[in-house]
């Protein structure tokens, strides 16, 4: 066996430079950590891979890639936004998507795609493939065709049911005409269930990242689904309008039209009374299909300055592997398309008028006069640390106040237009404090 050594060194040279390409399959738990470490192998300048802060129920970390031109930081006039799939463990489409999207972000930004560098330079994307490692695993255990077996967490709760309950909240905020209509998470006194870690790790991502916008992928359906989620009345089926309706209904159409089937009104449906939702253009508000309380979506909304949209990604919620990538086919152009919608409306930096200084948790109120209307829109959002803000809107004219206690408040008109793969417009403000009364 003398020879085998002098072999051996050779055999290593050709596997060293070796850097595994994206294979369609089903990644298992490892395999998702592996595909992310070596998308930042291949792109160290641009990503990071981070965990939450909190662990699954059985002790897997939850992943994450971030894609920026500065990893690891937020920058004023960046604006953040996130992905997360599989937070229904039986549901794995979205889980691959991700993971193929990473890969892809990468590689095009490594071979010069230019619409991709800009992305990518002008906004800090993190994507996360799982929210529920432990569910994909039971689901995978059991053959991954049941409809339900592997949704829910190792503690057998439904993590899109576990968030604390928000809407009730704003719900009576509103008929009472009092409170804030926005970041209402310190106002929450009693829980239905215990937070879970899944949950836990989310809330604290949330609180931590001003994401501006986002998107839940699940499966069992073919519609973009928009909030509220939460019916007013509690009927089980009722339009749950936000102040940010039009909004929403854009940004879940920049989906749900960028897909290669989501919007076709000929397709078939999906579930057990066959429905299909490209009728209406692919999309739905969450409590007209059906209400649901303690779900992400519009936690995202009424506990920080996030829009967030769920996607149902097709019928099936555990596709065969074989069809994984005539899905990503499908779903690629709307999945960049979608990311592309975090520069719509008005962005812009709060400051101090006298010193300069960055004014964080200002108020940004918007009021909608396009032709002549003064609709006032009752969600307001807020600057972060630096004083930075974003303020996602379609187009039309508005009226936007910059306000901080102990400031004179100021008001300034402006059009948004919205142009594709465009900043949003800068609008800086500049408050001045108000004078001391004896
Ligand atoms: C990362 O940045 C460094 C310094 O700017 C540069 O030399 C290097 O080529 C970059 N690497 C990649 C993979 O782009
Ligand atoms: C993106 O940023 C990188 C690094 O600053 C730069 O080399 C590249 O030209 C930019 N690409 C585009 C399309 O803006
Ligand atoms: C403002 O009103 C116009 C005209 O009704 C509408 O097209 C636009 O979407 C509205 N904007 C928002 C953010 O609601
Ligand atoms: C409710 C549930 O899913 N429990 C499972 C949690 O995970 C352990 C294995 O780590 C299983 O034995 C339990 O059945
Ligand atoms: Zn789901």
């Amino acid at each position: 066996m003398r020879f085998a050594c002098w072999l051996l060194p050779s055999v290593v040279l050709v596997l060293a430079p070796l850097i595994e390409a994206f294979t369609w399959k089903h990644h298992d738990n490892n395999e998702l950590r592996e595909v992310l470490n070596t998308v930042h192998d291949k792109c160290p300048n641009i990503t990071r891979v981070y965990t939450l802060s909190e662990k699954s129920v059985r002790g897997l970390p939850l992943h994450v890639i971030e894609f920026s031109s500065k990893p690891g930081y937020h920058q004023p006039y960046y604006p953040e936004f996130k992905y997360i799939g599989n937070m229904h463990g039986n549901e794995v489409l979205g889980r691959e998507l991700l993971l193929k999207l990473a890969d892809y972000l990468c590689e095009q930004y490594n071979g010069g795609d230019t619409s991709i560098q800009k992305l990518v330079n002008m906004t800090r994307i993190h994507i996360m493939p799982s929210m529920n490692p432990d569910g994909w695993q039971i689901a995978t255990d059991a053959g991954g065709n049941d409809y339900l077996v592997g949704r829910v967490n190792n503690n057998s709760i439904d993590l899109n049911r576990n968030f604390p309950d928000l809407d009730r909240i704003m719900f009576s905020n509103e008929q009472d005409n009092v409170g804030h209509n926005n970041h209402l998470l310190a106002l929450v006194d009693r829980l239905n269930q215990p937070i879970q870690p899944e949950t836990k790790g989310v809330i604290r991502w949330i609180m931590q990242v001003p994401f501006v916008l986002s998107a839940n992928l699940h499966g069992g359906d073919l519609v973009a689904n928009y909030p509220y989620d939460e019916s007013r009345t509690g009927a089980m089926m009722e339009y749950s309008k936000s102040p940010d309706d039009y909004t929403f209904r854009h940004l879940a159409q920049s989906y749900s039209t960028f897909h290669t089937d989501m919007a076709r009104p000929n397709r078939a449906g999906c579930g057990f009374d066959g429905y299909n939702f490209g009728r209406q253009g692919g999309i739905t508000n969450g409590a007209a299909w059906y209400s649901v309380d303690g779900g992400m979506q519009d936690f995202n909304y009424l506990s920080s300055n996030d829009f967030e949209i769920t996607l149902e990604l097709g019928c099936d919620k555990y596709p065969p592997a074989s069809t994984l990538q005539p899905e990503w086919e499908k779903n690629k152009k709307a999945l960049i398309n979608f990311m592309w919608q975090s520069h719509i409306g008005v962005k812009g930096i709060v400051r101090d008028g006298l010193t300069g200084r960055p004014i964080a948790n200002a108020v940004i109120h918007v009021r909608n006069i396009t032709d002549g209307k003064k609709d006032d829109i009752m969600h307001d959002i807020t600057s972060v640390y630096q004083g930075d803000y974003y303020r996602l809107l379609t187009p039309g004219d508005y009226e936007i106040t910059a306000y901080q206690e102990g400031y004179s408040p100021e008001m300034k008109r402006v059009k948004v237009i919205n142009r594709p793969e465009e900043e949003a417009v800068r609008l800086d403000f500049k408050l001045f404090t108000l004078p001391q009364v004896n």
